[in-house]
């Protein structure tokens, strides 16, 4: 399958525009009476929204007098608001302020606080259109954010772009009711079998948020290499994020610290949580390599560099272990504002059953000692420290009684099976990128599958939610990651987020069919799946 020919390039660019956008005078915009194409149906969205109330003749028509009201006295309100504004004044071409208060006699946009409605949640909001005004009500700027990410997709598509349109820039009008079914809607991007720089994180943090993912898990050490710097185990990153760490010999690459707080900070600003993973007992050749020590018998492994999987194993009787262990983690802890930290635990092969269970006895309470939730694959939860943690289900089966009776005992789940949430897997035989394991994985795999009834025997509460894994032996560069990720990433958003009662094939395929346009306009490589007729 050819892939689209496109140019890459970095939202992370467009969205750092201000003043230069904000100078522009509305004078200086042209015309913008010529566009007449009706705009994208109110509910035209991914996710879907949960309640979607069109009405006819109450469009609403942003001009070059249009402003942008918030609720006074919230930075957070203000912040969601410049941004929205910052992501319409390319296409627009208008000046779009950002006020406390606006002149009623001019046509608003009102991003406003204190919805008062338990319903919405920290996430859901109320979007109102109306021919002078557009209103979006939340309980929480999370939710002011995902209503502006659905109002960006309201506008016509030309919205995209990042050099002025003329034509109408109309809203259908009507209303909506949004929040999402589950808490937890995650992206997993793996930054150890290929580095990826934060300029390239950055900008599938912006793409994932656009489809209301609110978190990224980031997959930070494995066999080959070792992506976060941590500073009582220097040689972590000298040496395993050193020159040929990467698959086949590519790199080097690693997070310093400071890239690592200004990811966060950046995510956090689309709404997007940072997880941070180390990846232990096995998986930490790159580690060994670095410490000899971490070995049983203190000889250093050689490199690897190809993708075999199983083999390492840290020195589970070893007090050193445990030494590295905590410091690694109470180094991550420190980093981490957000509430869980990912300490692998897959694959755990060259790691006897006993030699498990002894070192996730251990492990798992470190994780709280430093004020985190544990979260791991879904092997920790043969394990009865794993109770307050969060097992994330990988398999392709789907029966797991270790994962249920976990649940049992307090244990919640994020689904991520392989066979259909793996996005790193091939779409059908001809896909240039991507393992197989799992099988091909086209679009309507990804999308036809229940996250709550998946797993035999797991109650729906339970199930935390839903992740995207995006593991990177075979991605090197971001538009290997776009091809890979789009069109399925929004396929396990809209699992994450909209209720089951909307799930259809037939209306996804539609609005995904819309949504191609939009990747175009903004340079993100993906995937033409014969599945959908794009437009
Ligand atoms: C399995 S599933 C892995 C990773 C690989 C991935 C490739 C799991 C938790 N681990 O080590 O990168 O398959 O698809």
């Amino acid at each position: 399958m050819a892939r689209p020919v496109v140019t890459r390039m970095f939202l992370v660019a467009a969205l750092t525009l201000p003043a230069a956008a904000l100078s522009a005078p509305a004078a200086a915009a042209p015309a913008t009476t010529a566009g007449v194409t009706a705009p994208p149906a109110l509910g035209s969205v991914i996710p879907v929204p949960v309640e979607v109330r069109p009405l006819a003749g109450r469009d609403f028509s942003l001009g070059p007098l249009t402003v942008i009201r918030t609720q006074p006295g919230s930075a957070a309100a203000r912040a969601v608001g410049d941004q929205f504004a910052r992501a319409l004044r390319p296409a627009t071409g208008y000046p779009l302020p950002v006020l406390p208060a606006a002149p009623r006699v001019l046509p608003t946009i009102s991003l406003l606080l204190g919805a008062d409605d338990v319903q919405l949640g920290d996430e859901g909001y109320r979007l109102s259109v109306d021919r002078r005004s557009i209103t979006i009500r939340a309980n929480k700027a999370a939710g002011l954010f995902a209503g502006t990410q659905t109002l960006r997709q309201l506008l016509p598509r030309e919205i995209e772009s990042r050099t002025v349109v003329r034509r109408a820039w109309s809203v259908a009008g009507g209303s909506i009711v949004d929040h999402p079914r589950f808490a937890y809607r995650g992206a997993m991007l793996d930054v150890a079998r290929h580095f990826h720089t934060p300029d390239e994180i950055k900008a599938y943090v912006d793409e994932i948020s656009r489809f209301k993912i609110n978190y990224l898990h980031l997959h930070l050490s494995d066999d080959q290499g070792w992506r976060i710097q941590i500073d009582s185990w220097p040689r972590l990153t000298t040496v395993g994020g050193g020159p040929g760490t990467g698959v086949d010999g590519t790199g080097p690459g690693y997070l310093t610290k400071a890239d690592y707080r200004d990811l966060v900070r950046y995510a956090a600003t689309r709404h997007v949580t940072i997880v941070p993973e180390i990846d232990m007992p096995g998986h930490v050749n790159a580690a060994q390599v670095a410490y000899p020590e971490l070995t049983c018998d203190g000889v250093a492994p050689p490199p690897r560099t190809d993708t075999a999987v199983g083999y390492s194993s840290l020195c589970i009787g070893s007090e050193t272990t445990y030494r590295f262990v905590e410091d690694v983690i109470r180094e991550l802890a420190a980093l981490t504002p957000g509430p869980y930290l990912h300490i692998g635990g897959d694959e755990a092969h060259a790691t006897t059953d006993a030699d498990y269970l002894t070192f996730q006895q251990r492990v798992l309470p470190l994780v709280a000692k430093y004020g985190k939730t544990a979260y791991g694959w879904n092997e920790i939860t043969k394990s009865p420290a794993s109770a307050n943690a969060v097992a994330q289900f990988w398999d392709t089966a789907t029966t797991n009684p270790t994962v249920v009776a976990a649940a049992a005992r307090g244990t919640k789940v994020v689904m991520s099976p392989a066979n259909k949430a793996y996005i790193d897997q091939k779409y059908d035989a001809n896909t240039p990128l991507g393992l197989s394991w799992a099988g091909y994985i086209e679009v309507r795999t990804a999308y036809d599958w229940d996250p709550a009834t998946r797993l035999t025997g797991l109650p729906a509460s339970a199930v935390l939610g839903v992740e995207a894994p995006l593991w990177s032996e075979t991605l090197r560069d971001l538009d290997d990651i776009e091809f890979m990720a789009f069109p399925r990433l929004p396929a396990i958003a809209e699992l994450g987020w909209s209720p089951p009662s909307t799930h259809d094939w037939a209306s996804f395929r539609e609005r995904l069919a819309a949504y191609g346009p939009r990747w175009t306009a903004r340079g993100v490589d993906f995937y033409p799946s014969p599945q959908i007729d794009w437009s």
